[in-house]
Protein backbone atom coordinates (compact mmCIF):
# COMPACT_ATOMS: atom_id res chain seq x y z
CA UNK A 1 0.00 0.00 0.00
CA UNK A 2 1.90 3.33 -0.79
CA UNK A 3 1.67 5.92 1.85
CA UNK A 4 -0.22 8.71 0.39
CA UNK A 5 1.01 11.53 3.37
CA UNK A 6 4.57 11.62 4.50
CA UNK A 7 3.96 12.65 8.04
CA UNK A 8 7.13 12.15 9.10
CA UNK A 9 7.34 15.66 9.68
CA UNK A 10 3.98 16.11 11.02
CA UNK A 11 4.25 19.61 11.68
CA UNK A 12 5.48 20.49 8.62
CA UNK A 13 2.93 22.83 6.23
CA UNK A 14 1.05 20.30 3.70
CA UNK A 15 -0.70 22.92 2.40
CA UNK A 16 -1.43 26.23 1.50
CA UNK A 17 -4.84 27.86 0.73
CA UNK A 18 -4.50 31.56 0.38
CA UNK A 19 -3.44 32.67 4.25
CA UNK A 20 -5.19 29.34 5.76
CA UNK A 21 -2.11 26.60 5.71
CA UNK A 22 -2.82 22.55 6.81
CA UNK A 23 0.14 20.75 8.20
CA UNK A 24 0.60 17.26 7.68
CA UNK A 25 -1.00 16.23 10.90
CA UNK A 26 -4.14 18.39 10.79
CA UNK A 27 -4.29 17.32 7.08
CA UNK A 28 -4.05 13.68 8.85
CA UNK A 29 -6.49 13.95 11.32
CA UNK A 30 -9.38 15.62 8.97
CA UNK A 31 -8.82 12.77 6.15
CA UNK A 32 -9.39 9.89 8.89
CA UNK A 33 -12.55 11.78 9.86
CA UNK A 34 -13.61 12.32 6.23
CA UNK A 35 -12.86 8.14 5.45
CA UNK A 36 -15.01 7.59 8.70
CA UNK A 37 -17.70 9.86 7.94
CA UNK A 38 -17.65 7.81 4.63
CA UNK A 39 -18.05 4.74 6.00
CA UNK A 40 -20.65 5.35 8.52
CA UNK A 41 -20.05 2.32 10.53
CA UNK A 42 -18.96 -0.22 7.11
CA UNK A 43 -15.39 -1.64 7.61
CA UNK A 44 -14.45 -0.96 3.94
CA UNK A 45 -16.12 0.83 0.82
CA UNK A 46 -15.15 -2.11 -1.03
CA UNK A 47 -14.28 -0.15 -4.20
CA UNK A 48 -17.73 1.82 -4.49
CA UNK A 49 -17.20 4.86 -7.03
CA UNK A 50 -16.85 8.71 -5.44
CA UNK A 51 -17.19 11.52 -7.29
CA UNK A 52 -16.11 15.01 -6.07
CA UNK A 53 -16.39 18.23 -7.80
CA UNK A 54 -14.31 20.66 -6.60
CA UNK A 55 -11.35 23.25 -7.44
CA UNK A 56 -7.69 22.93 -5.80
CA UNK A 57 -8.79 23.24 -1.72
CA UNK A 58 -8.11 21.93 1.40
CA UNK A 59 -11.50 19.91 0.35
CA UNK A 60 -10.49 18.73 -2.45
CA UNK A 61 -7.34 17.02 -0.80
CA UNK A 62 -8.97 15.66 2.14
CA UNK A 63 -11.68 14.12 0.08
CA UNK A 64 -8.96 12.24 -2.71
CA UNK A 65 -7.70 10.79 0.68
CA UNK A 66 -10.94 9.98 2.53
CA UNK A 67 -11.86 7.63 -0.11
CA UNK A 68 -8.74 6.05 -0.81
CA UNK A 69 -8.31 5.48 3.10
CA UNK A 70 -11.99 3.78 3.43
CA UNK A 71 -11.18 1.66 0.04
CA UNK A 72 -13.53 3.57 -2.46
CA UNK A 73 -12.33 4.41 -5.83
CA UNK A 74 -11.82 7.96 -6.21
CA UNK A 75 -13.38 9.61 -9.61
CA UNK A 76 -12.17 13.50 -9.55
CA UNK A 77 -14.45 15.17 -12.02
CA UNK A 78 -13.31 18.60 -14.26
CA UNK A 79 -15.20 21.55 -12.58
CA UNK A 80 -15.00 23.09 -15.82
CA UNK A 81 -16.79 20.49 -17.78
CA UNK A 82 -20.17 20.75 -18.74
CA UNK A 83 -23.20 18.45 -17.59
CA UNK A 84 -23.84 16.20 -20.44
CA UNK A 85 -20.39 15.63 -19.97
CA UNK A 86 -20.07 15.13 -16.06
CA UNK A 87 -23.54 13.01 -16.77
CA UNK A 88 -20.90 10.51 -19.04
CA UNK A 89 -18.42 10.58 -16.33
CA UNK A 90 -20.90 9.75 -13.67
CA UNK A 91 -23.06 7.10 -15.39
CA UNK A 92 -20.19 5.25 -16.75
CA UNK A 93 -18.52 4.56 -13.47
CA UNK A 94 -22.21 3.62 -11.79
CA UNK A 95 -21.01 6.55 -9.46
CA UNK A 96 -23.82 6.77 -6.93
CA UNK A 97 -22.29 9.13 -4.37
CA UNK A 98 -20.89 12.26 -5.02
CA UNK A 99 -18.96 15.10 -2.71
CA UNK A 100 -18.73 18.81 -3.18
CA UNK A 101 -18.61 22.27 -1.54
CA UNK A 102 -21.81 24.09 -0.87
CA UNK A 103 -21.24 26.92 -3.35
CA UNK A 104 -21.28 24.07 -6.10
CA UNK A 105 -24.11 22.14 -4.88
CA UNK A 106 -26.84 23.89 -7.25
CA UNK A 107 -24.81 23.27 -10.16
CA UNK A 108 -24.75 19.39 -9.57
CA UNK A 109 -28.16 18.98 -8.03
CA UNK A 110 -30.49 18.29 -10.95
CA UNK A 111 -27.41 16.13 -12.46
CA UNK A 112 -27.47 14.14 -9.26
CA UNK A 113 -31.09 13.63 -9.10
CA UNK A 114 -31.62 13.01 -12.15
CA UNK A 115 -29.11 10.13 -11.49
CA UNK A 116 -30.78 9.25 -8.65
CA UNK A 117 -26.69 9.51 -6.71
CA UNK A 118 -26.83 10.92 -3.21
CA UNK A 119 -25.27 14.86 -3.23
CA UNK A 120 -23.22 15.21 -0.24
CA UNK A 121 -21.97 18.53 1.09
CA UNK A 122 -18.17 17.98 2.04
CA UNK A 123 -18.27 19.06 5.66
CA UNK A 124 -21.31 16.58 6.19
CA UNK A 125 -19.26 13.93 5.31
CA UNK A 126 -16.18 14.41 8.42
CA UNK A 127 -17.14 11.97 11.29
CA UNK A 128 -15.40 12.18 14.66
CA UNK A 129 -12.83 10.10 13.88
CA UNK A 130 -10.64 7.22 15.31
CA UNK A 131 -12.72 4.88 12.93
CA UNK A 132 -11.14 1.46 11.74
CA UNK A 133 -9.87 1.75 8.56
CA UNK A 134 -9.86 -1.19 5.93
CA UNK A 135 -6.17 -2.39 4.76
CA UNK A 136 -5.23 -1.25 1.60
CA UNK A 137 -3.29 -3.43 -0.58
CA UNK A 138 -1.54 -2.56 -3.78
CA UNK A 139 -3.53 -4.45 -6.03
CA UNK A 140 -7.11 -2.42 -5.05
CA UNK A 141 -8.47 -0.15 -7.35
CA UNK A 142 -7.78 3.62 -6.18
CA UNK A 143 -8.65 5.90 -9.15
CA UNK A 144 -10.49 6.57 -12.09
CA UNK A 145 -9.29 9.77 -14.40
CA UNK A 146 -10.98 10.28 -17.86
CA UNK A 147 -9.17 10.38 -20.70
CA UNK A 148 -10.57 11.29 -24.40
CA UNK A 149 -9.07 9.01 -27.61
CA UNK A 150 -9.93 7.57 -30.96
CA UNK A 151 -13.75 6.70 -29.58
CA UNK A 152 -16.51 8.99 -29.09
CA UNK A 153 -16.64 9.40 -25.56
CA UNK A 154 -14.25 9.47 -22.74
CA UNK A 155 -12.80 6.20 -21.44
CA UNK A 156 -12.40 5.92 -17.43
CA UNK A 157 -8.52 4.87 -17.12
CA UNK A 158 -8.76 2.95 -13.82
CA UNK A 159 -5.27 2.72 -11.50
CA UNK A 160 -4.73 1.12 -8.14
CA UNK A 161 -2.70 1.93 -5.04
CA UNK A 162 0.23 -0.04 -6.60
CA UNK A 163 0.41 1.72 -9.92
CA UNK A 164 -0.42 5.04 -8.21
CA UNK A 165 2.76 4.24 -6.04
CA UNK A 166 4.50 3.19 -8.89
CA UNK A 167 4.09 6.43 -10.93
CA UNK A 168 4.86 8.73 -7.73
CA UNK A 169 8.10 6.93 -6.57
CA UNK A 170 9.73 6.95 -10.21
CA UNK A 171 9.03 10.74 -9.88
CA UNK A 172 10.58 11.27 -6.58
CA UNK A 173 13.68 10.01 -7.50
CA UNK A 174 14.45 11.32 -10.90
CA UNK A 175 13.45 14.25 -9.99
CA UNK A 176 15.16 14.43 -6.32
CA UNK A 177 11.79 15.77 -4.43
CA UNK A 178 12.35 16.85 -1.55
CA UNK A 179 10.35 17.80 2.07
CA UNK A 180 11.72 21.71 1.80
CA UNK A 181 10.36 21.78 -2.14
CA UNK A 182 7.45 24.22 -2.32
CA UNK A 183 5.07 24.02 -5.57
CA UNK A 184 2.38 25.58 -6.64
CA UNK A 185 -0.77 23.60 -8.27
CA UNK A 186 -2.56 25.40 -10.56
CA UNK A 187 -3.30 22.68 -13.07
CA UNK A 188 -6.57 20.97 -13.16
CA UNK A 189 -7.14 17.96 -10.51
CA UNK A 190 -9.07 15.49 -12.61
CA UNK A 191 -5.65 15.22 -14.84
CA UNK A 192 -2.41 13.09 -14.23
CA UNK A 193 -0.34 16.01 -14.33
CA UNK A 194 -2.32 18.10 -11.44
CA UNK A 195 -3.16 14.60 -9.22
CA UNK A 196 0.27 12.82 -9.42
CA UNK A 197 2.91 15.03 -10.39
CA UNK A 198 2.58 17.82 -8.59
CA UNK A 199 0.13 16.89 -5.59
CA UNK A 200 0.89 13.74 -4.94
CA UNK A 201 4.80 13.67 -4.85
CA UNK A 202 4.74 16.36 -3.06
CA UNK A 203 2.59 15.00 -0.22
CA UNK A 204 4.97 12.02 -0.40
CA UNK A 205 7.75 14.09 0.25
CA UNK A 206 6.27 16.05 3.07
CA UNK A 207 6.69 19.01 0.62
CA UNK A 208 4.31 21.83 0.64
CA UNK A 209 1.97 22.50 -2.09
CA UNK A 210 -0.09 26.18 -2.44
CA UNK A 211 -3.52 25.41 -4.03
CA UNK A 212 -4.71 27.75 -6.69
CA UNK A 213 -8.10 27.28 -7.90
CA UNK A 214 -7.17 29.01 -11.25
CA UNK A 215 -4.55 30.19 -13.18
CA UNK A 216 -3.50 33.59 -12.07
CA UNK A 217 -0.33 34.78 -13.67
CA UNK A 218 -0.41 37.99 -11.63
CA UNK A 219 -0.76 36.43 -8.48
CA UNK A 220 1.62 33.30 -9.15
CA UNK A 221 4.43 35.96 -10.33
CA UNK A 222 3.87 38.30 -7.05
CA UNK A 223 4.91 34.71 -5.32
CA UNK A 224 7.56 33.39 -7.85
CA UNK A 225 9.32 37.32 -7.55
CA UNK A 226 8.75 36.85 -3.03
CA UNK A 227 10.67 33.06 -3.64
CA UNK A 228 7.87 31.20 -2.48
CA UNK A 229 8.75 28.48 -4.51
CA UNK A 230 11.52 25.54 -5.41
CA UNK A 231 9.56 23.95 -7.97
CA UNK A 232 7.66 24.75 -11.18
CA UNK A 233 5.62 22.15 -13.67
CA UNK A 234 3.11 23.39 -16.22
CA UNK A 235 2.32 22.56 -19.66
CA UNK A 236 3.86 24.51 -22.33
CA UNK A 237 0.66 27.15 -22.86
CA UNK A 238 1.10 28.27 -19.70
CA UNK A 239 5.28 28.79 -19.95
CA UNK A 240 3.75 30.45 -23.54
CA UNK A 241 1.42 33.16 -21.60
CA UNK A 242 4.42 33.61 -18.78
CA UNK A 243 6.21 34.48 -22.00
CA UNK A 244 3.89 36.75 -23.42
CA UNK A 245 2.33 38.36 -19.36
CA UNK A 246 6.75 39.16 -19.06
CA UNK A 247 7.23 40.85 -22.46
CA UNK A 248 4.39 43.34 -21.40
CA UNK A 249 5.85 44.53 -18.45
CA UNK A 250 8.84 47.16 -17.55
CA UNK A 251 12.29 45.79 -17.32
CA UNK A 252 12.44 45.68 -13.37
CA UNK A 253 9.23 43.76 -12.97
CA UNK A 254 10.48 41.44 -15.48
CA UNK A 255 13.70 40.84 -14.06
CA UNK A 256 12.68 40.63 -10.35
CA UNK A 257 10.02 38.08 -11.95
CA UNK A 258 12.86 36.14 -13.94
CA UNK A 259 15.40 36.14 -10.97
CA UNK A 260 12.30 34.39 -9.21
CA UNK A 261 11.99 31.20 -11.58
CA UNK A 262 15.57 31.57 -11.73
CA UNK A 263 16.49 30.83 -8.46
CA UNK A 264 14.62 27.42 -8.19
CA UNK A 265 15.44 24.02 -8.50
CA UNK A 266 13.38 22.65 -11.31
CA UNK A 267 10.88 23.66 -14.08
CA UNK A 268 9.49 21.00 -15.84
CA UNK A 269 7.18 21.07 -18.71
CA UNK A 270 4.92 18.13 -20.29
CA UNK A 271 1.73 17.11 -21.09
CA UNK A 272 2.41 18.40 -24.70
CA UNK A 273 5.27 18.97 -27.37
CA UNK A 274 7.56 22.01 -25.46
CA UNK A 275 8.08 23.83 -29.01
CA UNK A 276 11.92 24.48 -29.44
CA UNK A 277 11.76 28.41 -29.37
CA UNK A 278 9.58 28.02 -25.90
CA UNK A 279 12.17 26.24 -24.39
CA UNK A 280 15.11 28.64 -25.62
CA UNK A 281 13.25 31.87 -24.41
CA UNK A 282 12.40 30.58 -21.27
CA UNK A 283 16.73 29.54 -20.85
CA UNK A 284 17.05 33.55 -21.92
CA UNK A 285 14.41 34.53 -19.87
CA UNK A 286 14.91 33.07 -16.43
CA UNK A 287 18.10 30.82 -17.04
CA UNK A 288 16.36 27.85 -16.32
CA UNK A 289 16.98 24.98 -18.71
CA UNK A 290 13.23 23.21 -19.01
CA UNK A 291 13.38 19.81 -17.89
CA UNK A 292 10.46 18.38 -20.68
CA UNK A 293 9.06 14.92 -19.87
CA UNK A 294 6.34 12.44 -21.28
CA UNK A 295 3.37 10.57 -20.01
CA UNK A 296 0.21 9.77 -20.49
CA UNK A 297 -3.25 9.28 -18.10
CA UNK A 298 -2.57 5.21 -18.36
CA UNK A 299 1.01 4.95 -17.62
CA UNK A 300 1.72 8.13 -15.48
CA UNK A 301 5.34 9.81 -16.69
CA UNK A 302 7.74 7.00 -18.80
CA UNK A 303 9.91 9.41 -20.01
CA UNK A 304 12.49 12.54 -18.73
CA UNK A 305 15.14 14.42 -19.58
CA UNK A 306 17.80 13.94 -16.74
CA UNK A 307 17.33 15.91 -13.58
CA UNK A 308 21.44 15.71 -13.60
CA UNK A 309 22.92 15.99 -17.36
CA UNK A 310 21.46 17.37 -20.48
CA UNK A 311 18.51 18.40 -20.67
CA UNK A 312 17.92 18.67 -24.98
CA UNK A 313 15.41 21.09 -26.39
CA UNK A 314 12.89 18.95 -28.25
CA UNK A 315 13.32 15.77 -26.87
CA UNK A 316 11.89 13.62 -23.46
CA UNK A 317 14.71 11.89 -22.64
CA UNK A 318 14.99 8.65 -21.41
CA UNK A 319 13.12 5.88 -19.49
CA UNK A 320 12.40 7.31 -15.89
CA UNK A 321 13.39 4.37 -13.52
CA UNK A 322 10.92 1.00 -13.23
CA UNK A 323 9.59 2.23 -16.86
CA UNK A 324 10.22 -0.50 -20.10
CA UNK A 325 9.66 1.74 -23.19
CA UNK A 326 10.27 -0.16 -26.38
CA UNK A 327 9.86 1.54 -30.18
CA UNK A 328 7.58 -0.65 -32.35
CA UNK A 329 7.22 -0.95 -36.15
CA UNK A 330 3.49 -1.16 -38.10
CA UNK A 331 4.39 -5.26 -37.87
CA UNK A 332 4.72 -5.29 -34.24
CA UNK A 333 8.60 -5.84 -34.71
CA UNK A 334 10.82 -3.98 -31.80
CA UNK A 335 12.63 -1.46 -33.53
CA UNK A 336 16.66 -1.68 -32.62
CA UNK A 337 18.04 0.76 -35.43
CA UNK A 338 19.06 4.12 -33.71
CA UNK A 339 17.14 7.08 -35.98
CA UNK A 340 14.23 4.79 -36.53
CA UNK A 341 10.44 6.21 -36.07
CA UNK A 342 8.28 3.61 -34.60
CA UNK A 343 5.44 3.50 -31.75
CA UNK A 344 6.40 4.23 -27.77
CA UNK A 345 4.86 0.89 -26.10
CA UNK A 346 5.65 0.63 -22.08
CA UNK A 347 5.98 -2.16 -19.73
CA UNK A 348 6.09 -1.69 -15.57
CA UNK A 349 4.20 -0.97 -12.27
CA UNK A 350 3.30 2.41 -13.67
CA UNK A 351 0.93 1.31 -16.26
CA UNK A 352 -2.92 1.25 -15.33
CA UNK A 353 -4.68 -2.15 -14.42
CA UNK A 354 -7.63 -1.49 -16.88
CA UNK A 355 -10.41 0.92 -18.83
CA UNK A 356 -13.27 0.89 -16.29
CA UNK A 357 -16.23 -1.38 -17.43
CA UNK A 358 -14.46 -2.20 -20.94
CA UNK A 359 -12.21 -5.31 -21.35
CA UNK A 360 -12.93 -4.90 -25.27
CA UNK A 361 -10.95 -1.55 -25.50
CA UNK A 362 -8.50 -2.60 -22.70
CA UNK A 363 -7.54 -6.07 -24.47
CA UNK A 364 -6.93 -3.68 -27.84
CA UNK A 365 -4.83 -1.38 -25.86
CA UNK A 366 -1.94 -3.85 -25.04
CA UNK A 367 -0.12 -6.12 -27.53
CA UNK A 368 2.21 -9.47 -25.94
CA UNK A 369 1.77 -7.15 -22.65
CA UNK A 370 3.07 -3.97 -23.99
CA UNK A 371 0.70 -0.89 -23.48
CA UNK A 372 0.70 1.10 -27.35
CA UNK A 373 0.38 4.76 -26.55
CA UNK A 374 -0.70 5.88 -30.20
CA UNK A 375 3.01 8.14 -30.07
CA UNK A 376 5.31 8.11 -32.40
CA UNK A 377 8.79 8.50 -31.52
CA UNK A 378 12.16 8.54 -32.56
CA UNK A 379 15.76 7.77 -30.67
CA UNK A 380 18.96 10.08 -31.30
CA UNK A 381 21.96 9.99 -29.62
CA UNK A 382 20.28 8.20 -26.96
CA UNK A 383 17.43 10.83 -26.55
CA UNK A 384 13.90 9.84 -27.39
CA UNK A 385 12.22 12.90 -29.14
CA UNK A 386 8.54 12.52 -30.05
CA UNK A 387 7.52 12.90 -33.53
CA UNK A 388 3.53 12.76 -33.59
CA UNK A 389 0.68 10.89 -33.02
CA UNK A 390 -0.55 7.89 -35.34
CA UNK A 391 -4.09 9.42 -34.69
CA UNK A 392 -4.79 12.46 -36.86
CA UNK A 393 -8.52 12.49 -34.49
CA UNK A 394 -6.40 13.24 -31.01
CA UNK A 395 -5.76 16.96 -30.43
CA UNK A 396 -3.88 17.98 -27.49
CA UNK A 397 -5.28 21.84 -27.07
CA UNK A 398 -3.74 23.55 -23.78
CA UNK A 399 -2.27 20.23 -22.64
CA UNK A 400 -5.95 18.61 -22.56
CA UNK A 401 -6.39 15.82 -24.96
CA UNK A 402 -9.22 15.79 -26.84
CA UNK A 403 -10.74 13.44 -29.20
CA UNK A 404 -12.38 15.30 -32.46
CA UNK A 405 -14.86 12.44 -32.87
CA UNK A 406 -16.50 13.06 -29.17
CA UNK A 407 -16.41 17.16 -30.82
CA UNK A 408 -17.79 16.17 -34.34
CA UNK A 409 -20.41 13.95 -32.85
CA UNK A 410 -21.74 16.94 -30.57
CA UNK A 411 -21.73 19.58 -33.62
CA UNK A 412 -23.69 16.96 -35.48
CA UNK A 413 -26.51 17.93 -33.48
CA UNK A 414 -26.53 21.59 -34.77
CA UNK A 415 -29.42 22.23 -36.50
CA UNK A 416 -27.63 24.47 -39.43
CA UNK A 417 -25.09 21.36 -39.48
CA UNK A 418 -25.18 18.99 -41.73
CA UNK A 419 -21.41 17.41 -42.04
CA UNK A 420 -18.40 18.11 -40.04
CA UNK A 421 -15.00 17.17 -39.74
CA UNK A 422 -12.78 18.65 -36.46
CA UNK A 423 -9.55 18.65 -36.51
CA UNK A 424 -6.36 20.84 -34.60
CA UNK A 425 -4.65 23.06 -35.83
CA UNK A 426 -0.82 24.68 -34.95
CA UNK A 427 -1.31 27.03 -32.66
CA UNK A 428 1.20 29.24 -30.49
CA UNK A 429 -0.03 29.48 -27.47
CA UNK A 430 -2.51 26.07 -27.24
CA UNK A 431 -0.30 23.94 -29.17
CA UNK A 432 -3.11 23.11 -31.31
CA UNK A 433 -6.43 24.48 -31.59
CA UNK A 434 -9.60 23.53 -32.04
CA UNK A 435 -11.39 23.65 -35.92
CA UNK A 436 -14.09 22.61 -37.53
CA UNK A 437 -14.73 22.24 -40.94
CA UNK A 438 -18.92 22.11 -41.74
CA UNK A 439 -21.26 21.52 -44.58
CA UNK A 440 -24.52 22.90 -43.88
CA UNK A 441 -27.84 22.48 -43.98
CA UNK A 442 -29.78 24.18 -47.60
CA UNK A 443 -30.44 27.75 -46.74
CA UNK A 444 -28.10 27.50 -42.93
CA UNK A 445 -25.81 30.13 -42.23
CA UNK A 446 -23.58 30.19 -39.66
CA UNK A 447 -20.85 32.09 -37.90
CA UNK A 448 -18.06 31.03 -35.34
CA UNK A 449 -19.64 33.11 -32.56
CA UNK A 450 -23.01 31.32 -33.87
CA UNK A 451 -21.84 28.04 -33.13
CA UNK A 452 -19.60 29.15 -29.91
CA UNK A 453 -22.81 29.87 -28.55
CA UNK A 454 -24.15 27.60 -29.20
CA UNK A 455 -21.73 24.90 -27.54
CA UNK A 456 -21.71 26.71 -24.15
CA UNK A 457 -23.22 24.45 -21.72
CA UNK A 458 -22.82 21.31 -24.12
CA UNK A 459 -18.50 21.46 -24.22
CA UNK A 460 -16.07 22.39 -21.53
CA UNK A 461 -14.39 25.58 -23.21
CA UNK A 462 -11.55 24.56 -24.45
CA UNK A 463 -13.31 22.05 -26.81
CA UNK A 464 -15.00 24.67 -28.52
CA UNK A 465 -13.73 25.17 -31.68
CA UNK A 466 -12.18 28.35 -31.99
CA UNK A 467 -11.91 28.24 -36.41
CA UNK A 468 -14.69 27.37 -38.57
CA UNK A 469 -14.22 26.71 -41.74
CA UNK A 470 -17.63 26.26 -44.05
CA UNK A 471 -17.04 24.07 -47.69
CA UNK A 472 -19.56 23.26 -49.88
CA UNK A 473 -18.32 19.34 -49.46
CA UNK A 474 -15.84 17.69 -47.39
CA UNK A 475 -13.17 16.12 -49.28
CA UNK A 476 -13.81 12.00 -49.64
CA UNK A 477 -11.22 9.28 -50.77
CA UNK A 478 -12.21 6.76 -53.10
CA UNK A 479 -13.95 4.62 -50.59
CA UNK A 480 -16.10 7.73 -49.68
CA UNK A 481 -14.54 7.92 -46.43
CA UNK A 482 -13.97 12.05 -45.48
CA UNK A 483 -10.47 12.73 -45.19
CA UNK A 484 -9.85 15.99 -42.98
CA UNK A 485 -8.56 18.66 -44.87
CA UNK A 486 -5.48 20.44 -44.91
CA UNK A 487 -6.86 23.86 -43.35
CA UNK A 488 -3.33 26.10 -43.21
CA UNK A 489 -4.44 27.66 -46.39
CA UNK A 490 -8.04 28.26 -45.55
CA UNK A 491 -7.28 29.83 -42.39
C1 LIG B 1 -9.16 28.06 -23.10
N1 LIG B 1 -9.32 28.86 -24.18
C2 LIG B 1 -8.86 28.26 -25.27
C3 LIG B 1 -8.40 27.00 -24.83
N2 LIG B 1 -8.60 26.91 -23.49
N3 LIG B 1 -8.76 28.66 -26.54
C4 LIG B 1 -8.22 27.80 -27.43
N4 LIG B 1 -7.79 26.57 -27.09
C5 LIG B 1 -7.85 26.15 -25.81
N5 LIG B 1 -7.38 24.95 -25.48
C6 LIG B 1 -9.88 30.20 -24.18
C7 LIG B 1 -11.23 30.22 -23.49
O1 LIG B 1 -12.25 29.86 -24.40
C8 LIG B 1 -11.31 31.66 -23.08
O2 LIG B 1 -11.64 32.44 -24.21
C9 LIG B 1 -9.87 32.00 -22.70
O3 LIG B 1 -9.04 31.06 -23.41
C10 LIG B 1 -9.59 31.86 -21.23
O4 LIG B 1 -10.08 30.59 -20.80
P1 LIG B 1 -9.59 29.93 -19.46
O5 LIG B 1 -10.23 28.61 -19.29
O6 LIG B 1 -9.69 30.95 -18.37
O7 LIG B 1 -8.09 29.70 -19.82
P2 LIG B 1 -6.88 29.60 -18.89
O8 LIG B 1 -7.27 29.56 -17.45
O9 LIG B 1 -5.87 30.60 -19.32
O10 LIG B 1 -6.43 28.08 -19.23
C11 LIG B 1 -5.32 27.79 -19.86
C12 LIG B 1 -4.61 26.65 -19.12
C13 LIG B 1 -5.54 25.43 -19.08
C14 LIG B 1 -4.28 27.08 -17.69
C15 LIG B 1 -3.36 26.38 -19.89
O11 LIG B 1 -5.85 25.07 -20.41
C16 LIG B 1 -4.92 24.28 -18.34
O12 LIG B 1 -4.95 24.23 -17.11
N6 LIG B 1 -4.31 23.32 -19.07
C17 LIG B 1 -3.62 22.18 -18.45
C18 LIG B 1 -4.31 20.92 -18.77
C19 LIG B 1 -3.63 19.74 -18.11
O13 LIG B 1 -3.25 19.78 -16.93
N7 LIG B 1 -3.47 18.69 -18.86
C20 LIG B 1 -2.83 17.52 -18.33
C21 LIG B 1 -3.45 16.37 -19.02
P3 LIG B 1 -12.67 33.66 -24.13
O14 LIG B 1 -11.97 34.62 -23.22
O15 LIG B 1 -12.76 34.11 -25.56
O16 LIG B 1 -13.92 33.07 -23.59
S1 LIG B 1 -2.22 15.38 -19.76
C22 LIG B 1 -1.68 14.41 -18.52
O17 LIG B 1 -2.11 14.48 -17.37
C23 LIG B 1 -0.54 13.53 -18.93
C24 LIG B 1 -0.42 12.36 -18.01
C25 LIG B 1 0.76 14.33 -18.98
O18 LIG B 1 1.65 13.98 -19.74
O19 LIG B 1 0.85 15.29 -18.21
P1 LIG C 1 -3.34 12.39 -21.77
O1 LIG C 1 -3.94 11.20 -22.42
O2 LIG C 1 -4.26 13.55 -21.61
O3 LIG C 1 -2.70 11.96 -20.55
O4 LIG C 1 -2.23 12.91 -22.74
C1 LIG C 1 -1.13 12.11 -23.04
C2 LIG C 1 -0.58 12.49 -24.35
O5 LIG C 1 0.04 13.79 -24.28
C3 LIG C 1 0.51 11.58 -24.84
O6 LIG C 1 -0.02 10.41 -25.42
C4 LIG C 1 1.24 12.48 -25.82
O7 LIG C 1 0.57 12.50 -27.06
C5 LIG C 1 1.10 13.85 -25.19
N1 LIG C 1 2.31 14.27 -24.47
C6 LIG C 1 2.55 14.27 -23.15
N2 LIG C 1 3.77 14.78 -22.89
C7 LIG C 1 4.32 15.11 -24.07
C8 LIG C 1 5.55 15.70 -24.49
N3 LIG C 1 6.47 16.08 -23.62
N4 LIG C 1 5.76 15.87 -25.81
C9 LIG C 1 4.83 15.52 -26.72
N5 LIG C 1 3.64 14.98 -26.38
C10 LIG C 1 3.38 14.78 -25.09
Amino acid sequence: MHKPLNITHPGNIALVDGAQTRTYADLDKQIDRFAGGLLAGEADLQEERIAFLMPASFEYVTTLHGIWRAGGIAVPLNTASALPELEHCLSSTGVRRLVTISDRLNQIKPLCDELAIELLDFSQCLGDGGSALPELTPERRALIVFTSGTTSKPKGVVTTHGTIAAQISTLIDAWEWQSSDVIPLFLPLHHVHGIINVLSCALWSGATVHLMPKLDLQRLCGQVTRGVFTVFMAVPTIYVKLIDYLADMDAADRSAIAGGFADMRLNVSGSAACPVEIFESWQRLTGQVLLERYGMTEIGMALSNPYRGERRAGCVGQPLPGVEVQLFDEQHQAITEPATAGEIRIKGGNVFLEYWNNPKATASSFHDGWFCTGDVAVVEDGYFRIMGRSSIDIIKSGGYKLSALEIEGKLLAHPAIAEVAVLGIEDRTWGEAVAAVVVLRPGAELTGEDLKAWCEGRLSSYKIPKHLVVMESLPRNAMGKVVKPKLKELL
